[in-house]
C-alpha cells in the first residue's frame, strides 16, 4: 500500500489513519507547489491530480477522495477500532468526515489559500479570503455546538472523524494563526498527544 501525499496537505489525515492502523505502508511525496500533480507520472496514479491517493498494491486504480479512503481503511482494519460498529454510528462518523472534507476544507481553507479558484477577478480575492476566514469561524463554531463526544468527535471513541478534523484544525492554528472554539481546541490538543499524530507530523517535516 502506498499513500501519495504532500506535507501538511489534507492527506495528513489519511497519513494519521495509516499510522493508527500500524501496518507497513509506503509514502510517495507529490510536490504540489511544483505542479507534480499535473505531470504524467502522477496523473497515471490519480487522474484528478489531487492528494490523497492510496495505491492498494493489487494492480487496481488508486483509491481517491478522503472520505472513501478513510472509510476503506477503517472498515478493512476493524481491529484498529477506527469506526463505530453500529450503522448509525458509522453514518454519524461519515457525516463528520464529510463536513470536514466537503465544507470546511473547500469553503474555509481552499478559498483562503487559493482564492483564484473561486474568482477569476484578482480584485475579488481579498473578499474571497475574508469570507473564507468568516466561514472557518462559523464552521468550527457549528462543530463546537453539536459536539456529542467527550474528547473525540464520536461518543463511541476515537475514529476516522478525528483524523479528518485534525488537518483543518492544524491549518487554522498553524497556517492561518487563528484560534479554535473550546471543545474543538481541546480535541486538537488531545490529537497532538497521540503517538500516531506525532509520527505523521514528524514524517511530513511538520512542527506540532
Ligand atoms: N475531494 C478531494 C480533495 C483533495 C484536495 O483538494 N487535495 C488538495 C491538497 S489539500 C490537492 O491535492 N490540491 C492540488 C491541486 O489542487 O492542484 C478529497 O477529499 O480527497
Amino acid at each position: 500500500m502506498k499513500l501519495y501525499y504532500a506535507p501538511g496537505a489534507c492527506s495528513l489525515g489519511i497519513h494519521i489513519i495509516l499510522e493508527e492502523i500500524g501496518k507497513p505502508y509506503e509514502l510517495g511525496q507529490v510536490a504540489l507547489k511544483e505542479g507534480a500533480q499535473h505531470k504524467p507520472e502522477y496523473v497515471a496514479v490519480n487522474p484528478k491530480s489531487k492528494v490523497p491517493a492510496l495505491d492498494l498494491g493489487d494492480g487496481s486504480r488508486a483509491l481517491t477522495e478522503f472520505p472513501a479512503i478513510a472509510a476503506y481503511l477503517a472498515l478493512s482494519n476493524p481491529e484498529a477500532g477506527l469506526m463505530p460498529k453500529d450503522p448509525l454510528g458509522q453514518a454519524r462518523t461519515l457525516e463528520a468526515v464529510d463536513y470536514v472534507t466537503g465544507t470546511i476544507h473547500p469553503h474555509a481553507f481552499t478559498r483562503q489559500f487559493r482564492p483564484n479558484m473561486f474568482s477569476l477577478r484578482e480584485e475579488d480575492h481579498p473578499k474571497v479570503v475574508e469570507q473564507a476566514r468568516g466561514n472557518a469561524e462559523k464552521f468550527f463554531g457549528v462543530l463546537d455546538r453539536i459536539w456529542a463526544g467527550e474528547t473525540w468527535v464520536m461518543p463511541q471513541g476515537y475514529s476516522i472523524a478525528d483524523a479528518a478534523l485534525f488537518f483543518v484544525q492544524y491549518w487554522q492554528v498553524k497556517r492561518v494563526g487563528q484560534p479554535l472554539p473550546p471543545k474543538v481546541e481541546r480535541h486538537y490538543r488531545a490529537m497532538l498527544e497521540r503517538p500516531a499524530v506525532q509520527r505523521a507530523l514528524e514524517q511530513e517535516g511538520l512542527s506540532a
